[in-house]
């Protein structure tokens, strides 16, 4: 039977991804806004002792920055509204904006409002807050996380803020410049213990190198990409348009894989390895695991990016 989109998903089964982060989240979103931001500002002073967070960069932040200073002009009161509006997807002007940003304009409003409530200068969560008893114990599951599903939980947790875009009718998605890609002289090239095939060494390879238009060239026409608790992304444009927006200077370090023969003249491939975001850079690695499923041309028919539940799981590459 040929592969379809939904039974490429299901390559690898014996694969444990993180259950505990969508757990979390979903649990996180059951708390009240109040709870919601007060839960998040205590995991991430604590988080903060650990790891160290990057400040973003100016391309990114020019698009937060008239809403931000509307926001730093507000009394107290007003600015611990737009917060709470945002934590409950409430439709407001704020919310609606907030939703066309890409996932890092979000997180860099967020770092900025951070700065600001420790410098006085935003409303801070109040002195003495005390966490409901569901949101304390979401806050103490979110502590027995390792750091790299730590920081998945707070990024989607702010990325799930603003009013849902789904009932915004047409609008302008709004994310940073694309960089140019890293000169070739430049560029490192990975080895992956187990796997030699061209196209996936030249898949982490254009990664690293923010060479989004020759990845996109190893993908089949069809093909997909299913980032970490998502659903798949379908077709070679709206691929390109995820790396372009979402993709910029991650760090890929594959280290080991299985290349199997599957069905049709398929080939599956399991990689296990690390990958760094640019906010944290080489302080958080998170344990990755691709299950690629190349087709008989050796294009990229579907690929899945999962957060693997253990370090033990880099070394699972069983069938
Ligand atoms: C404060 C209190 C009030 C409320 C809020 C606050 C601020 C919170 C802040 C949070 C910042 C969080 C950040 C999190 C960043 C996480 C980044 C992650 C990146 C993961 C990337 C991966 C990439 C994998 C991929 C690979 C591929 O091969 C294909 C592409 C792709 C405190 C004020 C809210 C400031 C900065 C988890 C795994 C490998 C799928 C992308
Ligand atoms: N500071 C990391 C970024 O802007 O992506
Ligand atoms: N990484 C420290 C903590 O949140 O417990
Ligand atoms: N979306 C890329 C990152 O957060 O690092």
């Amino acid at each position: 039977m040929p592969f379809t989109i939904d039974s490429a998903r299901n390559i690898f089964p014996n694969t444990l991804t993180a259950d505990a982060v969508p757990a979390t989240i979903a649990r996180f979103g059951q708390l009240n806004a109040e709870d919601q931001l007060a839960l998040i500002w205590f995991a991430y002073l604590e988080m903060g002792k650990a790891i160290t967070i990057a400040a973003p960069g100016a391309a990114s932040m020019q698009f937060a920055e008239s809403t931000l200073e509307e926001i730093r002009k507000m009394p107290f009161l007003e600015q611990s509204q737009v917060m709470c509006d945002l934590a409950n997807r409430a439709d407001t002007p704020v919310g609606r904006t907030y939703s066309t940003w890409s996932a890092n304009i979000k997180l860099g409003f967020w770092y900025k409002l951070g700065q600001w409530m420790e410098e006085g200068l935003v409303a801070p969560i109040p002195e003495g807050y005390q966490l409901s008893a569901n949101a304390a114990a979401v806050l103490q599951s979110i502590r027995t996380l390792e750091p790299g599903q730590q920081i998945t939980v707070l990024r989607n947790a702010v990325v799930d803020m603003g009013f849902d875009p789904k009932q915004m009718g047409s609008y302008n998605r709004v994310a940073e410049p694309v960089v140019p890609p890293q000169s070739i002289g430049q560029r490192s090239q990975v080895t992956i213990e187990g796997v030699t095939h061209p196209t996936i060494l030249a898949y982490m390879n254009n990664l690293n190198a923010n060479d989004f238009d020759a990845l996109i060239e190893l993908f089949a026409p069809d093909g997909a990409l299913q980032p970490p608790f998502q659903r798949p992304i379908v077709g070679k444009e709206a691929v390109l348009r995820f790396f372009r927006e979402e993709c910029q200077n991650l760090r890929l370090i594959p280290e080991r894989g299985v290349t199997e023969p599957a069905d049709d003249g398929f080939t599956q491939v399991k990689v296990t390895g690390k990958v760094q975001t640019p906010w944290f850079g080489g302080g958080v690695g998170m344990n990755i695991a691709w299950r690629f499923l190349l087709n008989a041309e050796g294009k990229v028919f579907f690929v899945a990016i999962d957060l693997l539940a253990s370090p033990k799981e880099l070394l699972n590459l069983v069938r």
